[in-house]
């Protein structure tokens, strides 16, 4: 962590924090690819990676609402010492952005202000019939394939599996990672592309922050396996903000 809060420093604002599912886990949501994450579980004959599928929602929306409310819906959930640690670092001058994966919301919940989300967010929604914008709730309180008032289905604003990012996220996260003079991953598998591939765009250090090695940790200037939480809020707290 003294590490880490020294690189932070010398970077003087240009940093960036590219993170996953593994930043919410200390919210209560789990990420996929942990021991006890969504991926560990069995969903009969279906794999997650076709349960969250642009070709599952439209065969079966259904079954698709079914488990994307009971798996990836977390209304409830409050930011956690990664996400605040990180709207501090941003308010302090040292953190220029946060690209995320996630789709909670929860990094703009504890105060980041510049944060990319590169596969969307699960608290807007749209009917896909004529665009109507819809809050969580109209997921929350529906059964099946929620509708929205013209009898389209409405579904979030995030990526599905099969589906391109939306549109200049990644061109915007390319941009940040290329100006950063320190890249922090953390909370993150990097299994997912393209978002995976932004750290080869690094154009300064690496940090890595994760429980588990990841295939980025041998080209990373210094890699931390402990929770996200605790990491970014010593950090916070040596840096003295
Ligand atoms: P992943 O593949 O599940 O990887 C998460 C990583 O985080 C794993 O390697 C874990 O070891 C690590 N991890 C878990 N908890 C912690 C912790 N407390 N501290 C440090 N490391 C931890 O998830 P990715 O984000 O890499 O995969 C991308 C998918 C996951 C995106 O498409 C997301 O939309 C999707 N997802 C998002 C959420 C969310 O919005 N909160 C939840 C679940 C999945």
């Amino acid at each position: 962590m003294n590490e880490l809060a020294k690189l932070i420093k010398e970077a003087d604002g240009k940093t960036v924090f590219f993170g996953g599912a593994g930043v919410s886990t200390e919210s209560g949501i789990p990420d996929f690819r942990s021991a006890d994450g969504i991926y560990s579980e069995k969903y009969g004959r279906l794999s997650p990676e076709v349960l969250v599928s642009r070709s599952y929602f439209e065969a079966e929306p259904e079954a698709f609402f079914d488990f994307y409310r009971k798996k990836l819906l977390y209304p409830d959930a409050l930011p956690n010492d990664a996400h605040l640690s990180l709207a501090k670092l941003e308010e302090a001058g040292l953190l220029s952005c946060v690209v995320t994966q996630n789709i909670d919301g929860l990094h703009t919940a504890a105060g980041s202000k510049n944060v990319i989300e590169l596969h969307g967010s699960s608290l807007r929604n749209h009917c896909v019939r004529c665009g109507k914008k819809y809050s969580v709730d109209a997921m929350l309180n529906s059964n099946g394939g929620p509708r929205g008032e013209r009898g389209g289905i409405i579904r979030p604003d995030a990526t599905l599996h099969e589906e391109a990012l939306p549109e200049g996220a990644f061109e915007s996260a390319v941009r940040a990672v290329a100006e950063s003079r320190l890249l922090i991953v953390g909370g993150t598998s990097l299994a997912v592309y393209p978002a995976a591939s932004l750290t080869r765009y690094a154009g300064g250090k690496i940090v890595l922050i994760n429980l588990t090695p990841t295939g980025a940790d041998k080209g990373a200037d210094l890699a931390i396996h402990e929770k996200i939480g605790r990491v970014l809020s010593e950090t916070v707290r040596e840096i003295g903000i």
